[in-house]
């Protein structure tokens, strides 16, 4: 324990303790009042100068500099809830009964539930708050603007009910009650105002300016340096005036007869100290300043005991029950990746304390395990973990509710007393959760389970644990490292809730560089991909080798992979290395401990770690596990959340759950949504069973009863020619869930249907289903395939380029398995594709062409006598556009066309179509080759590549068959009226607008808009919108939007694929074309190109419109003070005058129906 050093920022007081709050050294430190003995000195949870405290019984609210703010019970020193939201400097705070009022210069108010630690309200105050004080539903603002603001709480008025502007100096300080509010300012005036009439009764000459001010009864306390000064209230008769400190006192409360102070300022003053004096006598008792004697806060604070504890700790754990209280789970889905034999396994022995194995056993698919971070020891059951979240809430509602009866409550001074800092300027991300509703109570447990269930003890021993200290759970997702694994990685690596760990040998980098570092730098493309903003550690096993020498692989995982510059990579800064080496066969059980910290530590900087979710939520979990089946229908899923009164929240709480490997619930297809996989490591091993490198399989091959079924040349087919037949995956699947098994490989595109003849193979049994497994063919090749391939006479080529980030694996084994599907339904079925690992001849009804995959680019050639080329590259590239979406939905990638007279020049799909639009002759190749435009007309004989149901023709007529990528385009709609498969036909599962997101987005909106009246364009203009957005956190979101807009009929402007590098005369050109201009707010949406198209939207005068984000959980979202904030000068207005609509991912037809009016409008 220490001097107080700095300011003393606010002090505050109860009946038994005195508090003080200080800038300088970032402390809060409490003293008993009786006796003046130090009974707790703790730093601000976020190590940031604390600026505001309040008191209530044996809690303590804490507002610090960028927005920090902090419940703390003073009993255990444990933060009981971070209250996220403010993104700047939290002046003022009040404890208010059950609720938390804080005031802040990011221009808020902000109340917060005390028990669930939720948002309740904001009040958007419009000026920095300097000093706030309540009484009842009236809420005081001070500030700097002279004036004193009077808000209405339950009204949740925008505006001030009064705004008093009698004050002719900034005004710092506000206190209330129930029959005076009082003032104070740098004019060195204290004012009196009547409450609730608010009319000024009394000015007081204070003197000097006025730092703060407290009331009680028919007291006025105000601090102006150097003096304090008490007032009678009644008659402004000066009462005392209270001298002794010796710099600025900045603070004062007052409680009774007991008025606490607190002066010091940075230069390091010598009078740094909080005085407690009597306000009847005027005579200094204390004078305090953090080198008293120390005193157990217990022996001050009392704390109910036997019965009455135990009664207390039932009733809590009823009502946290009953209401459903925010549990943080403190889960983490530990994710190992690595090239083959890398020591994957062998690493997360280590992580849990096993014995080394010194033997390869290969892993299958991927093994699933679970630990916890305090015991680091693998736990075999399946947890939901609502028991322990159970006791862990209600210890936090015993902490947080009211004392024991035996206690009498406190009255709390309704006065808070801050002072403006000009201190470093913070932010804080929002990730504030919902507000908080009261709701329906649900009975989670039945009444006559509750005691034998719970153990009530345990809550009292969990007391003064916060949940934020809670241990982590982990699920560690072993992945093999085969390459026929890879296909499965892009549907089981999540993007949030998880940690990477890439691991690799060392001594295979520093032996075989090369080949070590193309596998890890797929692995770190891999997780960028799916994850953007996940932890990856690198860990290099074989450390025992006595050749590995960590400077020389530093050294090539900075000089190749810049690793350096990868922020999400988590560093070693014990060793000054970017990865940790690891040697995996030492017998010290704790040879990864460097490791698990790393691990722990990242963990716990997961947003989602920390995020709040209903025990509701967790006891569907519960009663879902409890089913024990490996999967059961969403149906089952959504009545029980429904049970639970959450069922509405069912598409989220399983996507939550799935994020922290849970469970697993996809959602690209129907079979996959309608489906909730609550065993994962069953479905892992079954898909295991059929995708399974050439190493794993000897067992399959071997086994008496593959031999006894006669399905050995079944099971050497699948291994050769990726083809499967039904009775094969009965086989392989134990003849379990077959039919579910299908539907799920089908639906994450893992497997086709065969539709072709194989005789040699079913002779006997021709009616039975054939599947593909394309996956498998990964490593094929065939010399006759590339002779035919080189043979073919090629009309039309295009590509797929990856070149700007990677071709991952699994792309083009995915768009084999549509092509074969999409073959087999419209193709002749007498001609089968023909297959390889990375090349293939497919024949559709009306062309044959041949895919080929190069490093990172895929090729389409169609064969010259085709008749309809162009349609069948648009189908071709509407189903890998479907793909992307479903499974790669980051994927960045290009679409080139190859030049008919000049096979050398590829030139952008976009640059030609613009060029065309704009008349220009030339376009520029890739290479930089003046092109003709020309040459590329037979690309666009039938419509744009690009165009799907954009046309304003088909949104009319929209029809489920119009969303079937297949229809798209008239010219292809026309061929199939000649064949007879198209009435049957059913692609629905390989629909790329069924799987780009929109189920998961929305699946409300059909799509269909007749009603929706479109104006038409005045002459001179292109578009309806430009939209314009921040790449990083709102491309999904705007894609979305520019879809839903298109296909109601408008043009919009969008940068649909653009790294927001444009050039700015593009944009003019853009924005000129438009008739109006939409901003997508997003966090940190002004910068860069954003800005650029903001001026320019500005000076061509084009109307702005507003969405946005609404969504607390998204990462792009923030609250909207902070946009006022953050935009430029000349754009604040808009923001303040327009109203912005907030976008909806649900029940959108009304969102679009008001974007679309105000887009006529403008
Ligand atoms: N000497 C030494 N051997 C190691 C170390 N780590 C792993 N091994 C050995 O390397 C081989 C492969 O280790 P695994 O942990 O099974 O590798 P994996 O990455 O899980 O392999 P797959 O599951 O096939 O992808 C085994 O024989 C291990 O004993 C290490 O730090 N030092
Ligand atoms: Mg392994």
């Amino acid at each position: 324990m220490g001097r107080i050093l700095g300011t003393v920022d606010c002090v505050a007081q109860s009946a038994d303790l005195v508090l003080a709050a200080t800038s300088g050294d970032g402390y809060l430190r409490v003293w008993s009042k009786e006796e003046g003995a130090l009974v707790l000195e703790m730093k601000t949870p976020n190590n940031m100068p604390a600026n505001t405290v309040a008191v209530q019984d044996n809690l303590a609210a804490v507002g610090t500099l960028a927005g920090g703010l902090f419940l703390i019970d003073l009993g255990t020193s444990s933060v009981l809830h971070a209250l996220v939201g403010h993104t700047d400097h939290v002046n003022s705070v009040i404890l208010d009964g059950n609720q938390i009022i804080s005031g802040s210069e990011d221009q808020t108010i902000r109340v917060w539930d005390r028990i669930s630690g939720r948002e309740i309200l904001t009040i958007d105050a419009q000026v920095e708050v300097k000093a706030l004080a309540a009484h009842k539903k009236l809420l005081v603002v001070a500030s700097q603007d002279n004036i004193v603001r009077v808000f209405d709480r339950a009204t949740r008025h925008r505006r001030p009910r009064r705004v008093l502007r009698q004050a002719t100096g900034k005004v710092t300080a506000v206190a209330i009650d129930a029959q005076r509010m009082a003032s104070g300012s740098y004019d060195r005036k204290v004012r009196v105002y009547a409450v609730p009439s608010f009319r000024l009764v009394r000015v007081l000459k204070a003197d000097g300016i006025v730092t703060c001010v407290a009331l009680e009864g028919d007291r006025i306390v105000s601090a102006s340096f150097p003096t304090i000064t008490v007032w009678d209230a009644r008659n402004g008769d000066t009462l005392h005036v209270l001298q002794g400190h010796s710099s600025i006192v900045w603070t004062v409360s007052l409680l009774g007869p007991d008025v606490v102070s607190g002066s010091g300022n940075s230069a390091g003053s010598a009078d740094i100290s909080v005085r407690v004096w009597d306000a009847e006598t005027g005579a200094l008792t204390r004078v305090l300043n953090g080198t008293e004697a120390v005193r157990p806060i217990e022996e001050v604070l009392g704390a109910a005991t036997g019965a009455a504890a135990s009664a207390a700790a039932e009733k809590v754990l009823k009502a946290a029950l009953a209401n459903g209280d925010p549990a943080e789970l403190g889960r983490c889905k530990l994710m190992i990746v690595g090239q083959c034999a890398a020591g994957k396994t062998s690493t997360v022995r280590s992580l849990l304390g096993m014995a080394p194995v010194e033997e390869h056993i290969s892993t299958v698919g991927v093994e699933l395990k679970r630990t916890d971070a305090e015991s680091w020891e693998e736990i075999k059951d399946l947890d939901s973990g609502f028991e322990r979240q159970v006791y862990r809430v209600a210890a936090l509602r015993m902490a947080v509710q009211e004392q024991a009866a035996s206690k009498t409550p406190q009255s709390t001074p309704m006065r808070i007393c801050r002072k403006a800092s000009n201190l470093v300027f913070g932010r804080r991300r929002s990730s504030a959760a919902r507000p908080f509703v009261a709701e329906v109570q649900v009975e989670l447990v039945p009444e006559a389970e509750v005691a034998q269930r719970f153990e009530y003890a345990e809550i009292e021993d969990m007391a003064g644990k916060t949940q934020s200290d809670q241990k982590i759970y982990f699920t560690i997702w072993d992945f093999a490292g085969q390459d026929v694994f890879y296909a499965l990685h892009h549907i089981f690596l999540t993007r949030e809730g998880g940690v990477f760990m890439v691991v690799f040998d060392m001594q295979e980098l520093l032996s075989k560089q090369e080949r070590a570092v193309e596998y890890l730098s797929f692995w770190l493309n891999s997780v960028k991909l799916r994850a953007p903003t996940a932890p990856i550690i690198l860990v290099g096993t074989h450390y025992d080798e006595a050749s590995v020498d960590l400077n020389e692989v530093e050294e090539i995982l900075i000089g190749q992979l810049s690793v350096d510059e990868n922020e999400n990579i988590v560093p070693n800064s014990r060793a000054s290395l970017n990865f940790f080496p690891i040697d995996n066969m030492s017998s010290e059980p704790d040879r990864a401990s460097e490791l698990r910290v790393a691990v722990e530590a990242s963990a716990s900087s997961l947003e989602s770690g920390s995020r709040k979710i209903s025990l509701r939520w967790l006891k569907v979990l519960d009663d879902l596990l409890m089913l024990d089946c490996d999967h059961v229908p969403f149906k089952a899923a959504q009545e029980l959340a429904t049970k639970y009164h959450v069922g509405e929240q069912t598409d989220e709480l399983l996507s939550f759950f799935h994020e922290l490997g849970m469970l697993v619930h996809l959602r690209a297809t129907d079979v996959l949504y309608d489906n909730v996989v609550l065993n994962p490591q069953w479905l892992l091993n079954k898909l295991s069973r059929v995708i399974a490198d050439d190493i794993h399989v000897d067992q399959i091959r071997y086994d008496h009863e593959l031999q006894n079924a006669g399905l050995e040349k079944d099971f050497e087919w699948l291994r050769k020619c990726g083809i499967a037949t039904l009775s094969l995956l009965r086989f392989l699947w134990n003849d379990e869930e077959v039919d579910f098994l299908v539907d799920f490989m089908r639906g994450a595109m893992l497997l086709s249907d065969w539709a072709f003849p194989e005789e040699s193979l079913t002779s006997g049994r021709q009616s039975e289903p054939l599947y593909l497994v394309s996956s498998l063919l990964k490593n094929s090749t065939s010399a006759e395939l590339d002779a035919e391939i080189a043979d073919m006479d090629i009309g039309l080529t295009c590509v797929l380029d990856f070149s700007k980030f990677f071709l991952p694996d699994g792309v083009f084994a995915r768009l084999l398995s549509l092509c074969v599907q999409y073959s087999g339904n419209f193709g002749a079925i007498s001609r089968a594709p023909q297959l390889a690992g990375n090349q293939a001849i497919v024949h559709f009804n009306f062309s044959d062409f041949a895919l080929k995959q190069t490093k990172n680019k895929i090729w389409i050639r169609i064969e010259r006598k085709s008749r309809k080329p162009a349609s069948t590259l648009k189908t071709l590239v509407g189903m890998f556009r479907g793909a992307r979406n479903a499974i790669f939905r980051d994927l960045p990638w290009e679409l080139l066309l190859q030049s008919p007279k000049d096979a050398s020049a590829l030139c952008a799909y976009d640059e030609v179509a613009r060029a065309r639009t704009s008349g220009a002759d030339s376009v520029l190749s890739t290479s930089k080759r003046i092109t003709s435009v020309a040459d590329f007309d037979p690309f666009f004989h039938d419509g744009s590549l690009e165009e799907d149901e954009k046309g304003s023709e088909t949104v009319e007529q929209a029809t489920a068959a119009d969303f079937d990528p297949f229809r798209q385009d008239d010219s292809l709609k026309e061929d199939e009226t000649d064949t007879e498969t198209v009435e049957q036909a059913s692609v629905a599962d390989f629909d790329p607008h069924f799987q780009d997101g929109l189920l998961q987005e929305d699946e409300n909106d059909t799509g269909t808009v007749e009603q929706v009246s479109l104006q038409v364009l005045p002459a001179g203009l292109e578009y309806h919108v430009y939209l314009s957005h921040r790449q990083r956190n709102a491309r999904e979101t705007c894609n979305l939007i520019a879809d839903k807009l298109e296909s109601r009929g408008l043009k919009v402007w969008y940068d649909r694929e653009s790294r927001g590098d444009l050039a700015k005369e593009v944009m003019r050109r853009g924005i000129r074309a438009s008739k109006c201009y939409l901003l997508f707010l997003s966090k940190s949406v002004f910068m860069g190109a954003v800005l650029m198209e903001l001026e320019i939207a500005l000076q061509e005068k084009k109307p702005v419109l507003l969405v946005h984000e609404n969504d607390p959980d998204r990462a792009g979202f923030v609250t909207f003070t902070s946009y006022i904030e953050s935009a430029p000068k000349d754009a604040k207005h808009l923001l303040r005058e327009s109203e912005s609509i907030p976008f909806q991912r649900r029940l959108t037809e009304h969102f679009y129906e008001q974007l679309i009016a105000r887009i006529n409008a403008s």
